[in-house]
């Protein structure tokens, strides 16, 4: 069973496998959780970052790509880059989140990562809001959840929430979902 909890932290604290990062297409830092994880890190991650925007070109919007933590408690970052809110449809928005969400999955799976923390993608700056992104964050993930087989899949995931609001938010979203409800999923707020 993989739980999902919501927790109110610094993501950069963390000691899991994977941290999840709110980049920017070019991987280039910036502000808010990117900026956090980056001064954490170290500057190796800006190296690695670079690397493979020189390899694969520009990260696209729902993409996600590993690198290693640095400095960080961690074992990996994996960095996708979430929608700008306003610049699509609220639809076309909505799968762009949901699939960030899910392809961080993926990478986290081919880490074997156990335990996943992700960052509220794109309700900082990029300004998607905070009632519309967790619900969408919660069923990305239990949908992912749905569709992999339980070895495939971390035993632990955690959506961080820097500020109160998020975290409100998230865990009536959680509370809603119930306990148990399904064979794969506990939730749990704290
Ligand atoms: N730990 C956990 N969550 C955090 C932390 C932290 N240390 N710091 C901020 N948050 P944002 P975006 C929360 O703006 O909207 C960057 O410059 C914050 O409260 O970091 O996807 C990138 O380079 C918010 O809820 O990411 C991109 O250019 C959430 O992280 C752009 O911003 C996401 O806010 C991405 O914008």
């Amino acid at each position: 069973m993989t739980s999902i909890s919501v927790i109110r932290k610094d993501i950069t604290s963390l000691t899991v496998d994977a941290i999840v990062n709110a980049a920017n297409s070019g991987l280039r830092g910036g502000g808010g959780v990117d900026g956090a994880i980056h001064a954490g890190a170290g500057p190796g991650l800006m190296n690695e970052c670079a690397t493979i925007i020189e390899k694969n070109g520009l990260c696209a919007t729902g993409s996600a790509v590993t690198t290693s933590a640095g400095d960080l408690p961690a074992k990996w970052i994996i960095h996708t880059v979430g929608p700008i809110w306003g610049e699509e449809g609220e639809e076309r928005s909505s799968l762009l989140l949901s699939s960030c969400y899910k392809s961080a999955l993926d990478a986290a799976s081919n880490l074997r990562a156990d335990s996943v923390a992700f960052s509220a993608i794109s309700t900082g700056a990029y300004g998607f809001p905070k009632r519309l992104a967790a619900p969408i964050a919660v069923s990305a993930v239990c949908s992912w959840l749905e569709a992999h087989q339980r070895a495939e899949a971390p035993s632990s995931i955690f959506l961080v929430c820097f500020d109160e609001e998020n975290f409100r938010i998230t865990k009536a979203v959680l509370d809603r979902l119930g306990p148990n409800n399904t064979p794969l999923v506990r939730t749990e707020g704290q």
